[in-house]
Protein backbone atom coordinates (compact mmCIF):
# COMPACT_ATOMS: atom_id res chain seq x y z
CA UNK A 1 0.00 0.00 0.00
CA UNK A 2 0.96 3.55 -0.90
CA UNK A 3 1.56 6.59 2.19
CA UNK A 4 -2.28 8.42 2.06
CA UNK A 5 -0.83 10.87 -0.37
CA UNK A 6 -2.18 8.95 -3.29
CA UNK A 7 -5.23 9.55 -1.87
CA UNK A 8 -5.07 13.14 -2.14
CA UNK A 9 -4.99 13.18 -5.93
CA UNK A 10 -1.14 14.33 -5.45
CA UNK A 11 -1.67 17.39 -4.44
CA UNK A 12 0.69 15.98 -1.26
CA UNK A 13 4.06 14.63 -2.19
CA UNK A 14 4.27 11.23 -2.13
CA UNK A 15 7.03 10.38 0.53
CA UNK A 16 7.87 6.23 0.48
CA UNK A 17 5.64 2.96 0.08
CA UNK A 18 6.17 0.07 1.95
CA UNK A 19 9.40 -1.43 1.82
CA UNK A 20 10.93 1.99 0.37
CA UNK A 21 13.15 3.55 2.71
CA UNK A 22 12.89 7.69 3.16
CA UNK A 23 16.17 7.81 2.67
CA UNK A 24 15.93 6.33 -0.75
CA UNK A 25 12.84 8.23 -1.47
CA UNK A 26 14.67 11.58 0.10
CA UNK A 27 18.07 10.87 -2.13
CA UNK A 28 15.80 10.34 -5.31
CA UNK A 29 13.75 13.48 -4.98
CA UNK A 30 16.84 15.24 -4.42
CA UNK A 31 18.76 14.08 -7.81
CA UNK A 32 15.34 15.20 -9.29
CA UNK A 33 14.92 18.26 -7.90
CA UNK A 34 19.34 18.21 -8.94
CA UNK A 35 18.05 17.87 -12.52
CA UNK A 36 19.51 14.65 -12.92
CA UNK A 37 18.33 11.85 -15.11
CA UNK A 38 16.63 8.82 -13.60
CA UNK A 39 17.61 5.76 -15.81
CA UNK A 40 16.12 2.11 -15.37
CA UNK A 41 18.56 0.60 -13.37
CA UNK A 42 18.08 3.08 -10.64
CA UNK A 43 16.42 3.69 -7.34
CA UNK A 44 12.82 4.75 -8.12
CA UNK A 45 9.75 5.18 -6.21
CA UNK A 46 7.70 2.15 -6.85
CA UNK A 47 4.38 5.14 -7.70
CA UNK A 48 7.02 7.12 -10.00
CA UNK A 49 7.44 3.89 -12.12
CA UNK A 50 3.71 3.22 -12.70
CA UNK A 51 3.06 6.86 -13.21
CA UNK A 52 5.49 6.70 -16.15
CA UNK A 53 4.49 3.21 -17.71
CA UNK A 54 0.91 4.82 -17.30
CA UNK A 55 1.65 7.65 -19.18
CA UNK A 56 4.16 6.48 -21.31
CA UNK A 57 2.13 3.95 -22.54
CA UNK A 58 -0.59 5.58 -23.12
CA UNK A 59 1.03 8.36 -24.99
CA UNK A 60 1.82 5.32 -27.12
CA UNK A 61 -1.52 4.16 -27.61
CA UNK A 62 -2.05 7.45 -28.59
CA UNK A 63 0.01 7.76 -31.53
CA UNK A 64 -0.67 4.14 -32.80
CA UNK A 65 -4.41 4.92 -32.97
CA UNK A 66 -3.24 7.98 -33.88
CA UNK A 67 -2.57 6.77 -37.38
CA UNK A 68 -5.87 6.10 -37.88
CA UNK A 69 -8.19 9.42 -38.48
CA UNK A 70 -5.01 10.30 -41.06
CA UNK A 71 -4.39 6.66 -42.51
CA UNK A 72 -8.17 7.02 -43.89
CA UNK A 73 -7.06 9.93 -46.03
CA UNK A 74 -4.03 8.14 -47.86
CA UNK A 75 -5.71 6.53 -50.29
CA UNK A 76 -7.71 9.71 -50.95
CA UNK A 77 -5.16 12.38 -51.02
CA UNK A 78 -6.06 15.14 -53.43
CA UNK A 79 -2.20 14.87 -55.06
CA UNK A 80 0.55 12.23 -55.62
CA UNK A 81 2.82 15.19 -53.60
CA UNK A 82 0.41 15.31 -50.63
CA UNK A 83 -0.11 11.15 -50.85
CA UNK A 84 3.48 11.04 -50.06
CA UNK A 85 3.36 13.72 -47.29
CA UNK A 86 0.85 11.87 -45.21
CA UNK A 87 2.13 7.98 -45.56
CA UNK A 88 5.05 10.15 -44.18
CA UNK A 89 3.54 11.96 -41.81
CA UNK A 90 1.40 8.70 -40.46
CA UNK A 91 4.60 6.55 -40.75
CA UNK A 92 6.28 8.66 -38.99
CA UNK A 93 3.34 7.97 -35.56
CA UNK A 94 4.05 4.18 -36.04
CA UNK A 95 7.82 5.03 -35.60
CA UNK A 96 6.73 7.39 -32.33
CA UNK A 97 4.62 4.64 -30.58
CA UNK A 98 7.56 2.16 -31.04
CA UNK A 99 9.90 4.65 -29.54
CA UNK A 100 7.66 5.30 -26.45
CA UNK A 101 6.66 1.74 -26.45
CA UNK A 102 10.37 0.57 -26.15
CA UNK A 103 10.87 3.82 -23.41
CA UNK A 104 8.05 1.94 -21.43
CA UNK A 105 9.50 -1.65 -21.96
CA UNK A 106 12.64 -0.02 -19.84
CA UNK A 107 10.34 0.49 -16.48
CA UNK A 108 9.83 -3.36 -16.37
CA UNK A 109 6.75 -3.64 -18.25
CA UNK A 110 6.24 -5.95 -21.63
CA UNK A 111 4.80 -4.72 -24.89
CA UNK A 112 2.15 -7.50 -24.80
CA UNK A 113 1.03 -6.64 -21.65
CA UNK A 114 0.50 -2.82 -22.84
CA UNK A 115 -1.11 -3.98 -26.08
CA UNK A 116 -3.47 -6.24 -24.41
CA UNK A 117 -4.18 -3.09 -22.25
CA UNK A 118 -4.88 -1.10 -24.81
CA UNK A 119 -6.90 -3.92 -26.51
CA UNK A 120 -9.28 -4.58 -23.51
CA UNK A 121 -10.05 -1.10 -23.08
CA UNK A 122 -8.32 -1.18 -19.97
CA UNK A 123 -5.70 1.91 -20.79
CA UNK A 124 -6.36 4.93 -22.67
CA UNK A 125 -5.43 7.06 -25.09
CA UNK A 126 -5.65 10.43 -26.21
CA UNK A 127 -9.52 11.88 -26.19
CA UNK A 128 -8.58 13.54 -30.00
CA UNK A 129 -8.36 10.83 -31.92
CA UNK A 130 -11.95 9.53 -31.63
CA UNK A 131 -13.29 12.20 -33.75
CA UNK A 132 -13.45 11.97 -37.71
CA UNK A 133 -11.95 12.79 -40.04
CA UNK A 134 -14.62 13.68 -43.18
CA UNK A 135 -13.04 15.79 -45.05
CA UNK A 136 -9.79 16.65 -45.99
CA UNK A 137 -9.76 19.69 -44.91
CA UNK A 138 -9.59 17.74 -41.23
CA UNK A 139 -6.19 16.12 -42.46
CA UNK A 140 -5.10 19.61 -42.37
CA UNK A 141 -6.69 20.36 -39.09
CA UNK A 142 -5.10 17.77 -37.51
CA UNK A 143 -1.83 18.44 -38.67
CA UNK A 144 -2.16 22.28 -37.60
CA UNK A 145 -4.06 21.84 -34.35
CA UNK A 146 -3.34 17.99 -33.01
CA UNK A 147 0.00 18.11 -33.75
CA UNK A 148 0.19 22.00 -32.36
CA UNK A 149 -1.40 21.13 -29.20
CA UNK A 150 1.17 17.73 -29.15
CA UNK A 151 4.11 19.80 -29.64
CA UNK A 152 2.87 22.19 -27.06
CA UNK A 153 2.81 19.29 -24.36
CA UNK A 154 5.63 16.96 -25.76
CA UNK A 155 8.52 19.96 -25.84
CA UNK A 156 8.96 20.33 -21.76
CA UNK A 157 9.05 16.40 -21.88
CA UNK A 158 12.11 16.42 -23.34
CA UNK A 159 13.35 17.85 -19.91
CA UNK A 160 11.33 14.97 -18.21
CA UNK A 161 13.05 13.52 -15.28
CA UNK A 162 13.22 9.86 -16.51
CA UNK A 163 16.02 9.61 -18.96
CA UNK A 164 14.76 7.24 -21.72
CA UNK A 165 11.16 9.60 -22.02
CA UNK A 166 13.33 12.08 -22.34
CA UNK A 167 15.40 11.09 -25.26
CA UNK A 168 12.62 9.79 -27.47
CA UNK A 169 10.87 13.03 -27.37
CA UNK A 170 14.03 15.03 -28.91
CA UNK A 171 13.45 13.39 -31.67
CA UNK A 172 9.67 12.76 -31.61
CA UNK A 173 9.10 16.46 -31.68
CA UNK A 174 11.57 17.06 -34.23
CA UNK A 175 9.06 15.43 -36.64
CA UNK A 176 5.74 16.54 -34.77
CA UNK A 177 7.11 20.45 -35.81
CA UNK A 178 7.51 19.41 -39.68
CA UNK A 179 3.69 17.90 -39.00
CA UNK A 180 1.99 20.78 -37.89
CA UNK A 181 3.92 22.92 -40.58
CA UNK A 182 2.59 20.56 -43.36
CA UNK A 183 -0.96 20.34 -41.63
CA UNK A 184 -0.67 24.65 -41.74
CA UNK A 185 0.22 24.11 -45.47
CA UNK A 186 -2.88 22.30 -46.10
CA UNK A 187 -5.11 25.27 -44.50
CA UNK A 188 -3.33 27.73 -45.64
CA UNK A 189 -3.85 26.50 -49.74
CA UNK A 190 -7.63 26.13 -48.83
CA UNK A 191 -7.79 29.44 -47.08
CA UNK A 192 -6.27 30.56 -50.51
CA UNK A 193 -8.86 28.16 -52.47
CA UNK A 194 -11.92 28.34 -53.91
CA UNK A 195 -15.38 30.15 -51.56
CA UNK A 196 -16.17 26.11 -51.01
CA UNK A 197 -12.26 25.00 -50.00
CA UNK A 198 -12.40 28.15 -47.56
CA UNK A 199 -15.74 26.95 -46.41
CA UNK A 200 -14.31 23.02 -45.97
CA UNK A 201 -11.50 24.59 -43.46
CA UNK A 202 -13.27 26.49 -41.16
CA UNK A 203 -15.71 23.74 -40.55
CA UNK A 204 -12.34 21.79 -39.91
CA UNK A 205 -11.69 24.73 -37.83
CA UNK A 206 -14.74 24.28 -36.33
CA UNK A 207 -15.24 20.19 -35.79
CA UNK A 208 -11.51 20.44 -34.08
CA UNK A 209 -11.05 23.42 -31.97
CA UNK A 210 -12.97 22.60 -28.75
CA UNK A 211 -11.46 18.74 -28.83
CA UNK A 212 -7.90 19.69 -29.32
CA UNK A 213 -8.48 22.66 -26.24
CA UNK A 214 -9.55 19.60 -23.83
CA UNK A 215 -6.72 17.46 -25.59
CA UNK A 216 -4.57 18.95 -22.51
CA UNK A 217 -6.13 17.25 -20.02
CA UNK A 218 -8.87 18.67 -17.00
CA UNK A 219 -8.61 21.57 -15.72
CA UNK A 220 -6.00 21.58 -13.17
CA UNK A 221 -8.70 21.48 -10.40
CA UNK A 222 -9.10 18.68 -11.87
CA UNK A 223 -6.17 17.06 -12.55
CA UNK A 224 -5.28 14.08 -10.11
CA UNK A 225 -1.99 13.34 -10.93
CA UNK A 226 -0.39 16.75 -12.30
CA UNK A 227 0.79 18.06 -8.87
CA UNK A 228 2.77 14.55 -8.37
CA UNK A 229 4.28 14.52 -11.35
CA UNK A 230 5.37 18.23 -11.43
CA UNK A 231 7.09 17.46 -8.26
CA UNK A 232 8.91 14.68 -10.34
CA UNK A 233 9.77 16.84 -13.01
CA UNK A 234 7.75 14.29 -15.22
CA UNK A 235 5.91 17.34 -16.17
CA UNK A 236 6.98 20.61 -16.66
CA UNK A 237 3.68 22.36 -16.98
CA UNK A 238 0.20 21.75 -15.55
CA UNK A 239 -2.48 21.07 -17.99
CA UNK A 240 -4.50 24.73 -17.55
CA UNK A 241 -0.69 26.64 -18.68
CA UNK A 242 -0.10 24.36 -21.30
CA UNK A 243 -3.58 24.89 -23.41
CA UNK A 244 -3.15 28.53 -22.30
CA UNK A 245 0.38 28.87 -24.68
CA UNK A 246 -1.75 26.45 -27.11
CA UNK A 247 -4.18 29.07 -27.26
CA UNK A 248 -2.49 32.26 -27.55
CA UNK A 249 0.01 30.30 -30.27
CA UNK A 250 -2.83 29.38 -32.29
CA UNK A 251 -5.49 32.01 -32.57
CA UNK A 252 -3.31 34.36 -34.29
CA UNK A 253 -2.58 31.47 -36.65
CA UNK A 254 -6.42 31.38 -37.29
CA UNK A 255 -6.40 35.34 -37.80
CA UNK A 256 -3.38 34.63 -41.00
CA UNK A 257 -5.76 32.42 -42.38
CA UNK A 258 -8.68 34.69 -42.38
CA UNK A 259 -10.60 31.49 -40.30
CA UNK A 260 -12.69 32.18 -37.05
CA UNK A 261 -12.36 30.60 -33.97
CA UNK A 262 -15.41 28.73 -32.45
CA UNK A 263 -15.44 30.07 -29.57
CA UNK A 264 -17.77 33.43 -29.43
CA UNK A 265 -16.68 34.89 -26.07
CA UNK A 266 -13.10 34.56 -27.09
CA UNK A 267 -10.91 37.80 -26.45
CA UNK A 268 -7.86 39.18 -26.01
CA UNK A 269 -6.89 40.37 -22.96
CA UNK A 270 -4.93 43.29 -22.29
CA UNK A 271 -4.13 43.11 -18.47
CA UNK A 272 -2.93 39.56 -18.71
CA UNK A 273 -1.40 39.42 -22.17
CA UNK A 274 -3.46 36.70 -23.18
CA UNK A 275 -6.17 35.52 -25.06
CA UNK A 276 -9.18 34.32 -22.64
CA UNK A 277 -11.62 31.63 -24.49
CA UNK A 278 -14.87 30.21 -23.12
CA UNK A 279 -16.24 27.65 -20.67
CA UNK A 280 -15.13 24.32 -21.84
CA UNK A 281 -17.38 21.85 -22.04
CA UNK A 282 -16.12 18.75 -19.85
CA UNK A 283 -19.01 16.79 -20.06
CA UNK A 284 -18.23 15.82 -23.67
CA UNK A 285 -14.40 15.33 -22.71
CA UNK A 286 -15.79 13.27 -19.66
CA UNK A 287 -18.10 11.18 -22.53
CA UNK A 288 -15.38 10.46 -25.00
CA UNK A 289 -13.07 9.59 -21.78
CA UNK A 290 -15.74 7.31 -20.95
CA UNK A 291 -15.42 5.36 -24.49
CA UNK A 292 -18.81 7.19 -25.93
CA UNK A 293 -16.93 9.64 -28.38
CA UNK A 294 -17.66 9.72 -32.07
CA UNK A 295 -15.39 7.11 -32.49
CA UNK A 296 -14.55 5.19 -29.48
CA UNK A 297 -15.27 1.61 -30.86
CA UNK A 298 -14.34 1.93 -34.21
CA UNK A 299 -11.01 2.89 -33.47
CA UNK A 300 -10.66 -0.05 -30.83
CA UNK A 301 -12.19 -2.33 -33.21
CA UNK A 302 -9.36 -1.23 -35.83
CA UNK A 303 -6.81 -1.98 -33.30
CA UNK A 304 -7.98 -5.29 -32.28
CA UNK A 305 -8.32 -6.13 -36.00
CA UNK A 306 -4.77 -5.25 -37.25
CA UNK A 307 -3.45 -7.52 -33.80
CA UNK A 308 -5.48 -10.01 -34.93
CA UNK A 309 -3.98 -9.65 -38.61
CA UNK A 310 -0.76 -9.69 -37.57
CA UNK A 311 -0.24 -12.49 -35.33
CA UNK A 312 1.00 -14.68 -38.46
CA UNK A 313 4.09 -11.78 -38.38
CA UNK A 314 4.88 -12.23 -34.46
CA UNK A 315 5.01 -15.78 -34.74
CA UNK A 316 7.17 -16.14 -37.62
CA UNK A 317 9.25 -13.56 -36.29
CA UNK A 318 9.59 -15.34 -32.90
CA UNK A 319 10.32 -18.71 -34.65
CA UNK A 320 13.31 -16.77 -36.88
CA UNK A 321 14.52 -15.46 -33.40
CA UNK A 322 14.39 -19.12 -31.62
CA UNK A 323 16.46 -20.32 -35.14
CA UNK A 324 19.05 -17.53 -35.14
CA UNK A 325 19.26 -18.04 -31.15
CA UNK A 326 19.62 -21.87 -31.66
CA UNK A 327 22.21 -21.38 -34.31
CA UNK A 328 24.60 -19.10 -32.60
CA UNK A 329 24.56 -21.60 -29.98
CA UNK A 330 25.37 -24.20 -32.20
CA UNK A 331 27.65 -22.27 -33.62
CA UNK A 332 29.56 -21.19 -29.89
N1 LIG B 1 -7.31 11.89 -23.41
O1 LIG B 1 -4.44 13.98 -13.88
P1 LIG B 1 -4.43 14.16 -15.36
C1 LIG B 1 -0.22 13.09 -30.38
C2 LIG B 1 -6.72 11.25 -18.39
S1 LIG B 1 0.12 12.27 -28.95
C3 LIG B 1 -7.54 10.79 -22.67
O2 LIG B 1 -4.27 15.55 -15.86
P2 LIG B 1 -1.86 13.38 -16.45
C4 LIG B 1 0.68 12.90 -31.56
C5 LIG B 1 -5.42 10.90 -17.69
O3 LIG B 1 -4.75 9.85 -18.37
C6 LIG B 1 -1.19 12.74 -27.85
N2 LIG B 1 -7.31 10.75 -21.33
O4 LIG B 1 -3.39 13.15 -16.02
C7 LIG B 1 -0.13 12.75 -32.77
C8 LIG B 1 -5.92 10.52 -16.32
O5 LIG B 1 -6.52 9.24 -16.37
P3 LIG B 1 -5.88 7.94 -15.60
C9 LIG B 1 -1.02 12.15 -26.54
C10 LIG B 1 -6.82 11.87 -20.77
O6 LIG B 1 -1.36 12.10 -16.95
C11 LIG B 1 -0.60 13.86 -33.42
C12 LIG B 1 -7.07 11.48 -16.11
O7 LIG B 1 -7.49 11.90 -17.40
N3 LIG B 1 -0.02 12.87 -25.79
O8 LIG B 1 -1.16 13.79 -30.38
C13 LIG B 1 -6.54 13.03 -21.51
O9 LIG B 1 -1.11 14.06 -15.37
C14 LIG B 1 -1.35 13.71 -34.59
C15 LIG B 1 -6.67 12.67 -15.26
O10 LIG B 1 -5.80 13.57 -15.97
C16 LIG B 1 0.45 12.40 -24.62
O11 LIG B 1 0.05 11.35 -24.16
C17 LIG B 1 -6.81 13.01 -22.88
N4 LIG B 1 -6.60 14.07 -23.68
O12 LIG B 1 -1.97 14.45 -17.66
C18 LIG B 1 -0.37 11.48 -33.27
C19 LIG B 1 1.51 13.25 -23.96
N5 LIG B 1 -6.06 13.96 -20.66
O13 LIG B 1 -4.61 7.60 -16.36
C20 LIG B 1 -1.12 11.33 -34.44
C21 LIG B 1 1.99 12.68 -22.67
C22 LIG B 1 -6.05 13.42 -19.43
O14 LIG B 1 -5.62 8.36 -14.18
C23 LIG B 1 -1.60 12.46 -35.10
N6 LIG B 1 0.96 12.71 -21.63
N7 LIG B 1 -6.52 12.17 -19.51
O15 LIG B 1 -6.91 6.87 -15.75
C24 LIG B 1 0.75 13.79 -20.85
O16 LIG B 1 1.38 14.84 -20.98
C25 LIG B 1 -0.26 13.64 -19.75
O17 LIG B 1 -0.51 12.27 -19.54
C26 LIG B 1 -1.61 14.37 -20.04
C27 LIG B 1 -2.57 14.08 -18.89
C28 LIG B 1 -1.37 15.89 -20.10
C29 LIG B 1 -2.24 13.90 -21.35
Amino acid sequence: MYTQALDTHGKEPVVAAAGESAAHAARFQSRVDADEKIEPKDWMPDAYRQTLIRQISQHAHSEIVGMLPEGNWITRAPSLRRKAVLIAKVQDEGGHGMYLYSAAETLGVTRDHLFEQLLSGAAKYSSIFNYPTLTWADVGAIGWLVDGAAIMNQIPICRCSYGPYARAMVRICKEESFHQRQGFEIMLTLAQGTAAQRLMAQEALNHWWWPSVMMFGPSDADSKHTAQSMRWKIKRFSNDELRQKFIDVTVPQAHFLGLTIPDAQLRWDEATQHYIGGPIDWSEFNAVLKGNGPCNRERLQARRTAWEAGRWVREAASAHAEKLAARTTQAA
